[in-house]
């Protein structure tokens, strides 16, 4: 390989990959906002944060032998719901990341191709890191010129928008640096900052990530925090406002990857169908999809606050049925859906699980439910 950085660039994109960027290896210069975000429990309950922190302080933690980080991102961006669907509350709504095949397998396929790729033209070694890692992915991606950090704290690309995945190849060769010219700023907009539901968007512009519904949605595994249910309308999984208002996204190309095309189940999903998912059926249903993380118990309670938002007394029937579900997760949203329902029916309901409920929490939800139901 005469000129390694432009074939591999190119050979990227023979893989799907829109941006490659290369660079060579340094510590990571974000660790102490890292460090700050986590002191100040921004990361709510997700423990492996806290233990990603002294690896993410240099990359070579996580393999010695590095000397350049190929750093890539390909476009999520495939179609939009239809606005008629969009805008019924009685149908959830999953974010644009999940409608597809998970794309942790699918990007560690790429990059394995990727990298047998360059391996036929440069004798190296490569690491793989794709999410899950312990390494900041957006503020390599940031140095390697993929996009500058939104106010959303998401990396936009000028021309892409922020649909993106971002994932890594580590190489044990060193390469001459090849960084993307970065383009475009926020400016004075603030549109994801008012829109966000939950004002998870701070001042300072990091982001209080337990207030975020997808991490309400998808990371947090027990009970949803009573006072932010209300905000998360019809999400089931995950969240988009942010990046829908976002006005580098207008214009946002669209993706030609085929495992991201939406499954059309996923699109805008009937509330009331999904509430009565078995666990064989929920684990057909999202084969293959990040979904899948939630589990039945996850995925139901989501799905239990969106009907409690929507407050359509048609879900009353469903939502009886879940109350007899074998988990208390699932029971307890349940009534705190009931309780938001409100009305007559609603609270008969409610009062005859609590003559039968033993468990002390969903106990406690019945009991605050009917209080809501009374006033
Ligand atoms: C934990 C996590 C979450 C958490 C917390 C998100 C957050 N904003 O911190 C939750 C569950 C809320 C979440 C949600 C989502 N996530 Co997420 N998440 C992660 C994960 C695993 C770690 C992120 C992290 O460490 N956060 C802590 C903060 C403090 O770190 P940071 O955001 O990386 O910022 C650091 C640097 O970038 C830098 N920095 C930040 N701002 C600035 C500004 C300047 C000027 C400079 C120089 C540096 C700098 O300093 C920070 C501290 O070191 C990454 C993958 C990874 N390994 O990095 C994916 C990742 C960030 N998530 C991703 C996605 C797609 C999402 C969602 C869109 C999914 C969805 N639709 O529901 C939402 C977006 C919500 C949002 N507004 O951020 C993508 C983002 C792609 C992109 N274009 O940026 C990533 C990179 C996964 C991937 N491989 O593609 N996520
Ligand atoms: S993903 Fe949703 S809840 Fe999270 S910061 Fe963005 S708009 Fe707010
Ligand atoms: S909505 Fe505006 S402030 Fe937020 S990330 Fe996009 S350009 Fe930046």
């Amino acid at each position: 390989m005469s000129k390694p950085k432009e074939s591999i660039r190119k050979l990227a994109r023979q893989f799907g990959f829109e941006l490659a960027g290369l660079l060579p290896i340094e510590p990571a210069q974000t660790i102490s906002a890292y460090a700050h975000w986590l002191q100040a429990g921004y990361a709510g309950e997700m423990a492996y944060l806290k233990r990603h922190l002294s690896l993410k302080r240099d990359p070579r933690e996580i393999f010695p032998e590095t000397r350049t980080i190929l750093c890539l991102a390909i476009n999520y961006h495939t179609r939009d719901v239809p606005e008629p669907l969009h805008n019924d509350p009685t149908r959830g709504r999953i974010a644009r990341y999940a409608w597809g095949k998970d794309y942790h397998h699918v990007l560690r396929k790429r990059m394995e191709q990727l990298l047998a790729a360059i391996q036929r033209e440069i004798h190296c070694k490569g690491r793989l890191c794709v999410d899950s890692a312990p390494l900041l992915e957006r503020e390599y991606a940031y140095r390697a010129g993929i996009g500058w950090f939104g106010k959303n704290t998401n990396l936009i690309h000028w021309k892409l928008g922020s649909w993106l995945f971002l994932c890594e190849i580590l190489l044990d060769v060193t390469l001459p640096p090849d960084v993307l010219p970065l383009r475009g700023s926020c400016g004075t907009c603030t549109r994801c900052v008012t829109a966000c539901p939950t004002g998870a968007i701070l001042p300072d512009l990091t982001l209080d990530a337990s207030r975020c519904i997808s991490y309400l949605t998808i990371e947090l595994k027990g009970s949803i925090p009573r006072d932010l249910r209300p905000q998360m309308s019809n999400w089931i999984f995950g969240c988009d406002v942010c990046q829908e208002v976002c006005p580098w996204n207008r214009r946002a190309p669209r993706s030609q990857e085929k495992a991201f095309r939406p499954r059309s189940a996923l699109l805008a999903p009937r509330l009331t169908r999904l509430l009565s998912l078995s666990k064989k059926q929920f684990r057909e249903m999202f084969r293959e999809s990040p979904i899948l993380r939630t589990k039945r118990r996850g995925f139901l309670r989501n799905i239990a606050v969106a009907l409690g938002n929507a407050g359509h007394s048609d879900s009353i029937q469903s939502l009886q049925r879940s109350l007899c579900d074998e988990e208390p997760l699932i029971r307890g949203h349940a009534a705190w859906a009931l309780g938001r329902i409100s009305g007559r029916i609603a609270q008969d309901v409610l009062n005859q699980a609590r003559q039968t409920e033993t468990d002390p929490c969903v106990r406690d939800e019945i009991v605050q439910a009917l209080d809501e139901t009374d006033s």
